[in-house]
């Protein structure tokens, strides 16, 4: 008999052929929310979940008792409890590389937008204000040349790294829990203390995972000890900065701007001050949103999913020793 996966979000034709192929596809287009209808049918029978932003919760798990495996299209897997699914010999996987580079784009291109104020300045055109030359009062910082400070130094914090050191000559410090001595190398890089990075860099750019410990990792007290020139970039996980204080770093000028795709309530509500801010340039998390991008993203998800479900070992697991059981 067929396993049965629960499809939740959007694969594409030939993507759930291929699953179609071996397996039986339970799609629900809602969200994975015990309380709505069908959920726990589809659950009760699915031996596999493939889908992104999963908010997978121990009562979730019970109502799945055949399940082998998550397949989440994402890098970051903080929505899923991992020791839960460790405990329950449920295997989790994610989609790591493929989306190192597009996301880095965008890591940068907020440093580039938010310490050039591209999108206040093209807002200055498109309202019909620009009447007479840009004065100091709209200049802006340069990036070239100018210290990147990287509060996380994986894939995604090496790729923009490198676009900063090796495309604009930025020096770059890192705060990362084991040091990266290639990228040392590579880069010139140098390791520091998070509160030195923050006092030293003129871009801090956050791309540490959310966990335990890097919730609300920056707040009052590391805005404080940033410079009132600093652009804050965060494309990580919105709860890893205390929102409350980035405002009131952006509001009493305690630091110059910021670029975000990600924030701590997402979407983001009608009623948060940050889009509206001339300092801020925010997006909807969209770092990893690019055709090819998030059509490779799937596509390793399928591949995760059936060789998981196949007995054979996936390209990407989170929490290996799932695998030696
Ligand atoms: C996507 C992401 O927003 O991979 C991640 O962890 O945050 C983004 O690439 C998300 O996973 C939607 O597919």
């Amino acid at each position: 008999m067929k396993k049965n996966i629960m499809v939740m979000g959007r694969l594409s034709a030939s993507q759930q052929e291929e699953l179609a192929q071996y397996f039986t596809l339970l799609e629900h287009s809602g969200s994975l929310d015990l309380t709505q209808p069908g959920v726990a049918e589809v659950l009760s029978k699915a031996h596999g979940i493939i889908g992104s932003g999963l908010p997978v919760t121990p009562e979730l798990l019970d109502a799945a008792p055949a399940l082998e495996v998550i397949s989440t299209v994402s890098v970051g897997y903080d929505s899923i409890p991992v020791d839960e699914l460790t405990k329950r010999g449920i295997m989790l996987c994610n989609t790591p590389d493929v989306l190192t580079e597009t996301t880095a784009d965008i890591g940068f291109a907020l440093i580039m937008a938010a310490g050039r104020r591209m999108i206040e300045l093209a807002e200055v055109v498109k309202q019909g204000k620009w009447t007479s030359s840009i004065g100091p009062d709209l200049f802006a910082n340069d990036v070239h040349g100018k210290t990147l400070g990287m509060v996380g130094f994986g894939r995604i914090g090496a790729a923009i790294a490198r676009r900063g050191a090796l495309g604009f000559g930025m020096p770059i410090l890192y705060s990362n829990a084991s040091p990266k001595p290639e990228l040392e190398k590579e880069l010139g890089a140098k390791r520091c203390e998070l509160e030195t990075l923050l006092a030293e860099s003129d871009y801090v750019c956050i791309t540490v995972p959310l966990t335990q410990e890097t919730e609300k990792l920056i707040g009052k007290h590391e805005f404080s000890l940033m410079k009132p020139s600093a652009v804050f970039v965060n494309i990580a996980r919105g709860k890893v900065v205390d929102e409350a204080a980035l405002i009131e770093a952006l509001e009493n000028d305690t630091i110059r701007a910021a670029g975000l795709d990600v924030f701590e309530q997402e979407p983001l509500p009608a009623s948060s001050p940050l889009p509206h801010m001339h300092n801020v340039v925010a997006l909807p998390h969209i770092a990893s949103a690019t055709h090819e991008t998030r059509q490779a993203m799937a596509q390793r998800a399928v591949d995760n999913i059936r060789l998981a479900l196949q007995g054979e070992r996936p390209i990407n697991v989170v929490n290996e020793t799932v695998l030696n059981e």
